[in-house]
Parts: structure tokens; sequence; C-alpha cells
């Protein structure tokens, strides 16, 4: 069990040049304070690459390599085999990426690693669209989200797909650990990060990552953000292990989605049809899984 009083104070990523209150920032520094200098960090293009890598510095403390956008599968699964045969099999390989570099461009890479079984970490961090390159949506942008590839606006153009559901997608190549997590439950994901790491195979974590600019909201409610999506039930904090799919946070009652909606610019074109909408699919998603 994580006691967060109990926390080291050194901060293992330290000098990056993230936005203020970016939940993907949050996101590694909250895991890093768990995975310990025992880790290697792989990371492809995305904000927190661009923002932690920035020539000649390295916000690191921790060895860090970066892949191009869809091969950080593959980088970690040649991190996995290098660090074995110099006798260093013990030593955390993390893959760290976007929503974009996990459930579209790098999923094909993932599923090989997850399907060798290998002993690694991933975690996503989802804030719900390419915000790196101007905010385009990815296969993770919730429905009714505008974009900049699904404007909003009269023509009503906004994201009218459900997002992915990645812990499905994860869960079906059998991997012995998956979950998902939010930075404003930061005991339940430091958990679920302390747990990934005795993983005996593939543990995948995707972790809910407000991102002020991309979502339209003020840079200091990117906790409130990540805990209205719990409380409204449009984010599920859950866990599968030996086989099963469980909820490790379950709001004692589950607040309207409106209340989260309507904080964010980025729903502001939604009316009460498509707000309707939105619920019931929050509500059939808890029926069908998490009843
Ligand atoms: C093959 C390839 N296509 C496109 C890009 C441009 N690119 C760099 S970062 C990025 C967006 C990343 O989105 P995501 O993975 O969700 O991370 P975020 O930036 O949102 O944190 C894109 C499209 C690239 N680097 N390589
Ligand atoms: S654009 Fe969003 S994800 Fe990127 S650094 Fe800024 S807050 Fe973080
Ligand atoms: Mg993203």
């Amino acid at each position: 069990m994580i006691n967060i009083k109990e926390l080291s104070d050194e901060e293992l990523v330290y000098g990056s040049l993230a936005c203020a209150g970016c939940g993907g920032n949050l996101a590694l520094r909250q895991a890093l304070k768990v995975l310990g200098r025992n880790t290697v960090i792989a990371t492809t293009a995305c904000c927190l690459m661009g923002v932690t890598t920035f020539y000649p510095q390295l916000a690191f403390e921790v060895p860090c390599v970066t892949s191009v956008f869809p091969g950080t599968g593959a980088v970690i699964s040649g991190l996995v085999a290098g660090l074995k045969r110099k006798g260093k099999g013990d030593v955390n390989v993390v893959g760290f990426a976007g929503d974009g570099g996990t459930v579209d461009i790098g999923l094909q890479a993932l599923s090989g690693a997850m399907e060798r079984g290998e002993k690694f970490i991933w975690i996503a961090y989802d804030n719900e669209a390419y915000m790196n390159t101007g905010t385009q949506r990815s296969g993770a942008t919730p429905f009714g989200a505008y974009t900049t590839t699904t404007p909003g606006g009269k023509k009503r153009m906004w994201e009218d797909r459900p997002k992915k559901n990645m812990l499905r997608i994860v869960m079906d190549h059998g991997i012995p650990y998956a979950a998902t997590a939010s930075v404003a439950y930061p005991k339940d994901y430091m958990e679920k990060v302390a747990k990934a790491m005795q993983a005996p195979g593939p543990a995948y974590i995707q972790v809910l990552a407000p991102c002020p600019p991309g979502w339209g909201h003020d840079t200091d409610v990117t906790v409130e953000m990540a805990k209205l999506a719990v409380q409204t039930g449009v984010w599920v904090l859950a866990e599968y292990e030996n086989e099963k799919l469980s909820v490790t946070h379950r709001p004692a009652k589950r607040l309207p989605v409106e209340e989260y909606l309507k904080k964010q610019g980025r729903f502001s074109h939604l009316g009460p049809e498509e707000i309707s909408a939105f619920q019931a699919s929050v509500d059939r998603l808890w029926d069908k899984d998490f009843a």
C-alpha cells in the first residue's frame, strides 16, 4: 500500500517545459515517485517527450530513450532484451506515451510487445487528442468533443464516435495487469504503478491527464477536471488482474455528466440532446461493464 506522506521528496523529472496545469506532466511525476531510479523510460513523439527532451537539456534523472511515433513497443522490447542480456533484468522498463501514441499509431508495436509477454510497463497519459501538434482528434477523443479536426459549430462537426475502449483491447491480449487511473487520485494511481512493477509480464496503465489548452479550462482546475471525470462516471477507475475486471473507486452517487462537460470549452457547443446522449452512453458503460 502506498502512503503518500512517506513518498520520497526526490523529483526524477525536473525542469520540464510543460504548460502550467499539464495533467501529463503530473502523471509522469507521480509514476516516477513509485518507479524510482531503477527505471528506464522510453517516450515517443508526444507533448511529454517534447517538453522533457529539449536539446541540450534532459528533464529526466533516469535514462530516457525517445522513439519514433509508432515504435515505442519495439523500443521497449529491445530495452528488455538488452537489459536481460546484461544481467539487469530487474530494471523497470517503462513506455510512456500519449493517447495517440497508444491507441492509434503506437498500437501495432504495443500489441506485438504484449503478445510476446515481455515484462514492461506501459503508461498511456490520456489527454484525449493529439495535443502536441495542435489538438487533432485521436481514437481516444470522446463523443462530442471539439478538436481542430472535429470542429464544433453550426455544422455539428464535433467528434461523433465513442472513445476507443483501450482497456478492453489490452485485456484481450491476456496480459497479467491492466488498469485505468486519474491524476486526481494519486494513491489509487501509484498503487497501480506499484502493482504493475510486480506483474510477471506486460502491465498497462491508462491515466486520464487533462490538458488545459486542449480541453479549454483554466490551468488551476486540472485536478478538479480529472476528479469530475471520475465523479460523473465518465472515467472509470478500474483494474484487471487475475483475469478479473473490478472498479477501484466507485462514486457513492454519480454526478450528472453535465457537471463535467459544462466546465470545458471543448464541449461548450453541446446542447441538451447531445448531453443526454453522452449521459446515456456513460450509463450504458456502467450497466454493461461495472454494475
Ligand atoms: C509518424 C509521425 N506522424 C506524425 C507525427 C507528428 N506528431 C508528433 S507528436 C504528435 C501528437 C501526439 O499525440 P499524443 O500521442 O496523444 O500525445 P500528446 O501530444 O497529446 O501528449 C504528432 C501527430 C510524428 N512525429 N510522427
Ligand atoms: S499542450 Fe496539454 S499535454 Fe501538451 S504540455 Fe501543454 S498542457 Fe501538457
Ligand atoms: Mg494526446
